[in-house]
C-alpha cells in the first residue's frame, strides 16, 4: 500500500524553497547548520535540480565549483566560504591550508578549499544544465568554459589518482568516494593509526546526532589521513596513502562523465573520440577490475592488498548508470536490487548497506539508510536500461520519502524516519528533477 506523500505542487513549492534557502548568492550549501560550505558533488546534483528553476543559477553553480579548480586539475571536495566562521565546520580551512600547503598540487591562492575530491558528478550535471536552455548556456558560454576545465579534472583522476595502475580512478580518503562512513572502507582503515582525540574538535556534534554520524574513534582516522596527504603538499606522485581504494560508484561517474565530454565536445565541434574511447576502456576496466559474479554487485577494490572488499554497499549497484554494461551484469544488478539486501519495500529506497549485512545499522550514516542521491543515480541507471516498472516505483518512494522527511540528508530505510540535516540541498534539487520526468 502507498504511504501518503505530499501532493506534486506543494511538494515542488518546497524543494524550490529549500534551494533559495541555501543559495547564497553564488553557489547553494548543502545545509545552513551542518554543511555551510560549497561541496564538489553537491553542487552538481544541486545544479540538476536548479536547471528547472533558474538555468543561469545552475550554470553558476557549476561555474564557482571550477573556479577553484587546482592547476593539476583536481576540483576539491569543499570550497570555503571567507564570510563563514572558522569553527563553523571542522576540518576548517586552517586545517587544510590548501593555499600554501597545496602548492606544489597548483592549489589557487584564492578561494581556500580542502584537499580531497569527491565523486566525478560534474560533467553530466554540465551537459544536463545546458540541455535545459541551450540558449542561457551559448548567451553566457557556459559549455565552452566548462569543457576544457571538466576535461583536465577527469585527466587528473586517470592520470594521477591511477593508483592500481588498472585503468580506475583511486580514492585516498574516506570522503573521497563520498560514502564516508561506509563499512566497505572499514577494513581499510583499520591500518590508519588515529589522531589522538584531544589533537582536534569536532564541529558536525553539534548539529548532528552522535548515533546518525561516525564514531570518534572513526574521525580520529579521518584527521589523519587527511594530515598525512596535506604533509605530502597534496602531490600525488609523492603521497603514500595509507588508504586507497577502488570505488564502483565514482567509477561509474567517471565513465558517464566521459560520455557527458563526449556529447559537449560534439555540441562544440570538437573531437568526440577520445571521450567516447575512454569511456569504453572505464566501461571494461569496471567490469574487469571490480565485478563480483557471485555476489551480483560491484564491490570495492583495497588496493592495500588488491582484494576486493568483502561488504555489499549500494555503490556496487551505482554503476546501472553505465549505459554498455554486458546484459548479464545488468540482470544480476536488478536481481540484487530488488533481493532482500536492497529491497526495502515500506520506503521502497535503496538503503547504503546490505539490509541482512552483519554491520547495517538503519540510523547511522552511510552504514544503512537511504540517500536521495543513490536512489536518484540508481533511478537514472533503471531508465538507461529501460526497467521502466522498477524506476517508477523507486521514483514514487524517492519523492514520498523526501516530502515526508522534509528533504532529509538521509532516511530509515526500514521506517522512513529522517535522519541527518532537514532542509538539505540535494534532496530537495533531485525531488524538482524527478518532479520534472515524468515516469515512463
Ligand atoms: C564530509 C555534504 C557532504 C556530502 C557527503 C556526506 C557528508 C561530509 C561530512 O556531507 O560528508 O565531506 O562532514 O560528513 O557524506 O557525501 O557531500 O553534504
Amino acid at each position: 500500500m502507498d504511504r501518503a506523500g505530499v501532493p506534486a505542487p506543494a511538494l515542488r513549492r518546497g524543494a524550490a524553497r529549500v534551494l533559495a534557502d541555501n543559495w547564497t548568492g553564488a553557489s547553494t550549501v548543502p545545509s545552513r547548520t551542518l554543511y555551510p560550505h560549497q561541496w564538489s558533488w553537491d553542487s552538481a546534483f544541486v545544479a540538476i535540480g536548479l536547471r528547472h528553476l533558474r538555468a543561469d543559477r545552475a550554470q553558476r553553480e557549476l561555474e564557482s565549483l571550477l573556479a577553484a579548480q587546482w592547476a593539476d586539475g583536481r576540483i576539491p571536495h569543499i570550497v570555503f566560504n571567507p564570510a563563514v566562521p572558522e569553527d563553523a565546520y571542522f576540518p576548517s580551512p586552517d586545517f587544510w591550508r590548501s593555499s600554501r600547503a597545496g602548492r606544489p598540487a597548483g592549489a589557487p591562492a584564492a578561494p581556500e578549499t580542502s584537499g580531497i575530491v569527491q565523486p566525478p558528478v560534474h560533467a553530466l550535471a554540465a551537459w544536463l544544465v545546458h540541455v535545459a536552455d541551450p540558449a542561457e548556456s551559448h548567451r553566457r558560454g557556459f559549455l565552452a568554459h566548462a569543457y576544457p576545465r571538466l576535461t583536465a579534472w577527469h585527466d587528473y583522476l586517470l592520470t594521477r589518482r591511477d593508483l592500481g595502475g588498472g585503468g580506475l580512478a583511486a580514492v585516498v580518503h574516506p570522503w573521497e568516494p563520498g560514502t564516508d562512513n561506509s563499512p566497505c572502507w572499514d577494513r581499510a582503515l583499520a591500518r590508519v593509526e588515529p589522531a589522538p582525540p584531544g589533537t582536534f574538535r569536532r564541529a558536525d556534534l553539534a548539529h548532528g546526532h552522535p548515533h546518525d554520524r561516525p564514531t570518534d574513534l572513526d574521525y580520529g582516522r579521518y584527521v589523519r589521513l587527511a594530515a598525512d596527504y596535506r604533509e605530502a603538499g597534496y602531490d600525488d606522485r609523492a603521497a603514500r596513502p595509507a588508504f586507497a581504494v577502488e570505488d564502483p560508484c565514482f567509477n561509474a561517474l567517471l565513465a558517464v562523465g566521459e560520455h557527458a565530454l563526449a556529447a559537449m565536445a560534439r555540441a562544440l565541434g570538437r573531437a568526440d573520440a577520445p571521450h567516447t574511447a575512454r569511456a569504453a576502456a572505464l566501461t571494461r576496466n569496471l567490469v574487469a577490475r571490480l565485478w563480483d559474479a557471485g555476489a551480483g554487485l560491484f564491490r570495492v577494490r583495497d588496493l592495500g592488498t588488491d582484494t576486493l572488499v568483502d561488504e555489499r554497499a549500494v555503490t556496487g549497484l551505482v554503476p546501472l548508470l553505465v549505459p554498455d554494461l554486458p546484459a548479464d551484469v545488468t540482470g544480476a544488478l536488478r536481481r540484487t536490487l530488488t533481493g532482500p539486501g536492497f529491497a526495502a519495500p515500506a520506503t521502497r529506497l535503496v538503503p547504503s548497506y546490505d539490509l541482512t549485512g552483519p554491520a547495517f545499522d538503519p540510523q547511522r550514516y552511510w552504514r544503512g539508510p537511504a540517500w536521495f542521491n543513490t536512489a536518484w543515480l540508481i533511478h537514472r541507471g533503471l531508465r538507461t536500461h529501460g526497467l521502466d516498472a522498477d524506476a517508477a516505483r523507486l521514483r514514487r518512494g524517492f519523492l514520498t520519502e523526501a516530502g515526508r522527511s522534509r528533504f532529509a540528508e538521509y532516511v530509515d530505510p526500514v521506517t522512513g524516519a529522517a535522519r541527518g540535516a532537514r532542509h538539505f540541498s540535494w534532496t530537495a534539487a533531485l525531488t524538482l528533477d524527478l518532479l520534472s520526468t515524468s515516469p515512463r
